[in-house]
């Protein structure tokens, strides 16, 4: 089955997909097909390397940073049902229809600063049901929690240009066949596993992490010598697509936590365009994502780029971490 049949045949929750949100995610992952083919063509037209600009989170920006941007909005901008957009990229929200029954948020390229070394990076997305659909659009339309997504998901772009799609029922994988253009299902009901022997953290920054993760990540460490009955491997990519794609995969732990190298700011992700959209994906799945207390999908945004820490995967280990933390 190809992802245009996938959405005129499936019934999220018994129901079939809106019209207008088919024609918007159409649009998002055709725009990610053309992506997959700029991402692998790299260095052959002088795609690799910095813009020589940075973005609204005082980033460098990658050449390709900004091509997935553009692509992006020129992807989505004949979208009849989409009122507005706003990305990683940039400090305000792009009306697009203005009015309209959805918003878009994305971060167009996630995990940029692999592209030049040749590692998965990918395109992470979420639609937010607007909440009056005439009104017109206003940034504060966006600071919806993670639980008024309607959908979610991200395209890597690996050894295989895999989709990872939730409408809120469940969690589908699609691959892109790189000969006929289309994306076509491989999984049509992922979970990930309550228990796992894997995690992943940059652990170079383990002196500054809060007391909570550094005893979880210890106990990993001591395995079965220590509290945990189990010895633990660590995984660590750097590109939170290509993380978050493994956990989905085979199970897992993903964290980047809050650490005291910027005390002030909350974590290093963002809500909006990573954490959400990947918490909505890991909890139809079967596992849980957390900032240590609180279920990050339940945290009310008070700014479109705001940070948060991330703990996301294998139920078990995070309901371990939230005790911890409490
Ligand atoms: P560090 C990529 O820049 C990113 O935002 C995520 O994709 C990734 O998980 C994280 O930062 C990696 O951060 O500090 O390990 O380079």
């Amino acid at each position: 089955m190809n992802f245009k049949q996938y959405l005129a045949t499936a019934k999220p929750s018994g129901a079939a997909i809106p019209a207008g949100l088919q024609d918007l995610l159409t649009a998002v992952v055709s725009t990610c097909s053309t992506l997959s083919h700029e991402v692998a063509q790299g260095a052959l037209i002088g795609l690799l390397g910095s813009a020589g600009t940075g973005n609204v989170q005082g980033e460098v920006q990658q050449k390709l940073d900004i091509i997935a941007n553009d692509l992006l909005i020129d992807g989505v901008k004949g979208c009849k049902s989409l009122a507005g957009l706003a990305s990683e990229e940039m400090e305000l929200p792009v009306p697009v229809q203005g009015t309209g029954d959805y918003l878009l948020l994305f971060d167009p390229l996630d995990g940029s600063s692999n592209i030049d070394v040749n590692v998965s990076i990918g395109t992470i997305f979420s639609i937010l049901k607007k909440q009056d659909p005439q009104a017109p659009l206003q940034t504060a339309d966006f600071l919806l929690s993670g639980r008024h997504q309607v959908a979610a998901g991200y395209v890597v772009y690996g050894p295989q240009t895999t989709m990872a799609l939730t409408l809120g029922d469940g969690v589908v994988m699609f691959t892109l066949n790189k000969v006929t253009g289309e994306f076509l299902l491989i999984k049509d009901a992922v979970t990930i596993a309550h228990s796992t022997k894997e995690f992943a953290i940059n652990m170079s920054n383990m002196r500054h992490w809060a007391d909570p993760v550094r005893r979880y990540v210890e106990e990993c460490l001591a395995g079965v010598g220590g509290t945990r009955e189990k010895d633990f491997n660590m995984r660590w990519i750097a590109s939170m697509v290509a993380d978050v794609h493994r956990v989905l995969s085979r199970g897992g732990v993903f964290m980047y936590p809050w650490d005291q190298r910027e005390p002030h700011k909350p974590g290093k992700l963002r809500l909006m365009y990573e954490a959400n959209p990947m918490s909505f994906l890991v909890e139809q799945a079967g596992g849980a994502s957390t900032n240590g207390k609180d279920i990050i999908m339940d945290l009310q945004p008070t700014d479109l780029h705001e940070r948060v820490s991330v703990m996301l995967g294998s139920k078990e280990e995070i309901d371990r971490l939230r005790h911890y933390h409490s």
